[in-house]
């Protein structure tokens, strides 16, 4: 049989299990990479399992999210990690260096290894085709410490690239367009392997662009072949040891192929709240803009900054708008300084920030009451913006600057400035001072520990009968956003759980951290997709610490899903849709013979308030279901000696 790419690697990574659709496999992973609002709780766990040195190939610690130090929590953190990665043998990008995704690409991706990472846009790293994949700590924790990372094997999508982008398109629209014909839900239990002629079009920066996105899809990951671009673009980095030639055999056999021609794109906006509310620019030009935000892992290379600078050169941008720009890492800022494109941007009136997560994730730059914010993100979840009423848009740069420079929204074809590209420069500005790698001798390394870093909530057993109040019903698409907000208020507490508790559905319902301690804990009902989003395993911790044992949904996305049972919370599953619908907030739930019910697959729940009983699905493989008896993967780990493989 002729192999995708997929396949490949995965074979090479194959440590259990079949390579059949479904079918639960283990693979060995290569390198891990964490960023600091979701790694203090990842070494924690790491630190809990009592190993002395990871056991990788390369284990990377990033600070780009918690930046902005207001009170002490976040510089704690930092310190924290800084010496926990020296402890454990792992390497420390320093605050400053840059957003995870984008230095991981910069300096340490390698085509053909496999790649996990504490956040969900680690994907990002499959545009030099690397298999990677997002998930939460505690799932790191374990690759950390040697163990395989265990996933159902998704069907592998083969999107075939024709024709080539028209000026002023961009990999951006691309995504766009995916996103407009799948939705959040279409990449889900998928992965997307692009293939055909059209590639050799596409720019490393716009394939990570479109592999960056694609965890809006809900994709496992998504991965491009590794080709004369990717030898260009490590040789640039400086890096030319580490490419190898890898793509998938000429007519390989995909589980589903998606056909896109290039040519037929045109600049695509995302509109709110939503990333797939995909329209044309054209179709709603004129709308009255706010702000624009040029940065975060999706677009916020040297490419991007340097066609925005060209773009504004000699030009202001529009009076009644704000317009940021963050460069992605230490290396895009530097090259922009030294050649004179940063000048720029300072001139036409651009608030240049650190090279961090920023406004992405709500770190400062929340726009005005009701404000439109045009973005260069890859999120426009209501309220993640820090300003709940905000609309934010999602789009390339090349947009963001047109709207920046009219004052509305604006198509950049219909600006009136020439059509710039920016290739990929023969080498980029590689300097790695930021980059601080661990001793081989770490015993005299002490781990500091702020007051703000709480020791790990931790559960035994899952109980064999549980009972509970529906103390939220919520509808379709909910978003890690929804259930553990971020921003600049919340983000510091990702150490301390007894704290960051508090905030639990905080925007959906600011009394449901007070229920849920008041009655004890109790059940979530969810609809489809349920979950979706952020990697963030705090919307499973937390939860657990108020108590919550189980959530009942149509659907869950994938990283939530294994989150919940990493923490002993049971994912069920509604056997039959209607009866979401025949449920209320304050309904008291029963289920018996829990630990039964995980080996049959099935259970029936007991509706005490209304008398009735109903069927649901208990869909866990079987390394899943001793996990979740056991109490959560910590439990489980500890009781079976973690073997590296
Ligand atoms: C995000 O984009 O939502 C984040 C913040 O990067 C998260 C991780 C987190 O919540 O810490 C993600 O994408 O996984
Ligand atoms: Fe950071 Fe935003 Fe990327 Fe998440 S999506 S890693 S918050 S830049």
């Amino acid at each position: 049989m002729k192999k995708t790419l997929t396949a490949k690697i995965i074979e090479e990574h194959l440590v259990s299990g079949k390579i059949v659709p479904g079918e639960e496999i283990g693979i060995k992973i290569d390198q891990t990479l964490t960023q600091d609002a979701t790694g203090t709780m990842a070494y924690l766990q790491f630190e809990a399992m009592g190993i002395p040195r990871v056991r990788t190939k390369r284990s990377v610690s990033y600070v780009d999210h918690n930046m902005l130090q207001t009170g002490f929590e976040n510089a704690d953190d930092h310190r924290y990690l800084q010496t926990v990665a020296a402890k454990y043998g792992i390497v420390f990008s320093r605050p400053g260096n840059g957003i995870c995704h984008q230095v991981h690409r910069e300096r340490f991706a390698v085509p053909g290894q496999t790649l996990l990472g504490s956040d969900s846009h680690t994907p990002t790293a499959g545009a030099l085709g690397m298999l990677a994949i997002g998930v939460g700590g505690l799932d790191v924790a374990v690759a950390m410490g040697g163990g395989p990372y265990y996933l159902r094997l998704p069907r592998v999508v083969g999107v075939r690239l024709t024709g080539a982008l028209r000026p002023w398109v961009s990999g951006k629209d691309v995504i766009l367009e995916l996103l407009r014909r799948l939705t959040v839900k279409g990449g889900v239990g998928k992965i997307l392997e692009y293939f055909g002629d059209g590639l050799r079009t596409l720019r490393c920066a716009e394939r990570f662009t479109i592999t960056n996105m694609g965890a809006e899809l809900g994709a496992t990951t998504s991965i491009f072949p590794s080709d004369e671009e990717t030898r260009g673009y490590l040789a640039a980095q400086g890096r030319s040891g580490d490419f190898r030639d890898l793509s998938p055999d000429e007519g390989a056999s995909y589980d589903e192929i998606l056909e896109l021609d290039l040519s037929n794109l045109e600049p695509l906006i995302a509109c709110p709240h939503s990333p797939d509310s995909v329209r044309k620019v054209r179709e709603i030009a004129g709308t009255h803009v706010d702000q624009v935000c040029i940065g975060s892992c999706t677009n916020s290379s040297y490419e991007d900054l340097m066609t925005a600078a060209a773009m504004l050169k000699g030009k202001v941008v529009h009076p009644r708008l704000s317009m940021t720009v963050t460069p992605g890492s230490k290396q895009v800022y530097e090259m922009i300084a030294r050649e004179g494109a940063l000048a720029d941007l300072i001139a036409s009136g651009c608030r240049i920030l650190e090279s961090g997560c920023g406004p992405c994730i709500g770190m400062g730059q929340a726009p005005p009451s009701g404000g439109v914010t045009i973005r260069s993100f890859n999120r426009n979840f209501e309220g993640r913006s820090g300003t709940l009423d905000a609309k934010v848009y999602l789009a390339s740069p090349e947009v963001c600057v047109a709207c920046a420079l009219k004052g509305e929204i604006a198509d950049p074809r219909d600006v009136g400035i020439e059509w710039i590209r920016i290739s990929t420069p023969a080498a980029y500005l590689v300097r790695d001072d930021l980059l601080v790698h661990p001793p081989a001798d770490s015993s005299g390394i002490e781990v500091l520990r702020g007051p703000n870093i709480k020791p790990l909530p931790t559960r035994g057993a899952i109980e064999d009968r549980l009972t509970g109040e529906v103390l939220l019903k919520v509808g379709d698409n909910i978003t890690t956003d929804h259930i553990m907000p971020a921003g600049s208020k919340v983000l510091p507490l990702r150490s301390n759980i007894p704290a960051i508790s508090e905030y639990v559905y905080e925007r959906v319902d600011p009394g449901f951290s007070r229920r849920a301690r008041e009655k004890g804990g109790g059940v979530v009902v969810g609809g489809d997709n349920y979950g979706q989003g952020s990697s963030r395993e705090h919307a499973a911790l937390a939860p657990m610490y108020l108590g919550i044992k189980w959530v009942l949904a149509r659907s869950f996305a994938r990283i939530h899903r294994t989150n919940l049972i990493n923490f002993g919370i049971l994912p069920l599953l509604f056997a039959d849709l209607k009866d979401y619908e025949n449920l209320e907030q304050g309904d008291v739930l029963e289920i018996t013979s829990v630990r039964d019910a995980v080996r049959k697959a099935a259970v029936q729940v007991r509706n005490t308030t209304r008398g009735n009983e109903f069927s649901a699905k208990v869909e866990l493989s079987e390394r899943e279901g001793e996990v979740l008896l056991a109490g959560g993967l910590l439990n489980y780990t500890k009781q079976h000696s973690l073997e590296a493989v």
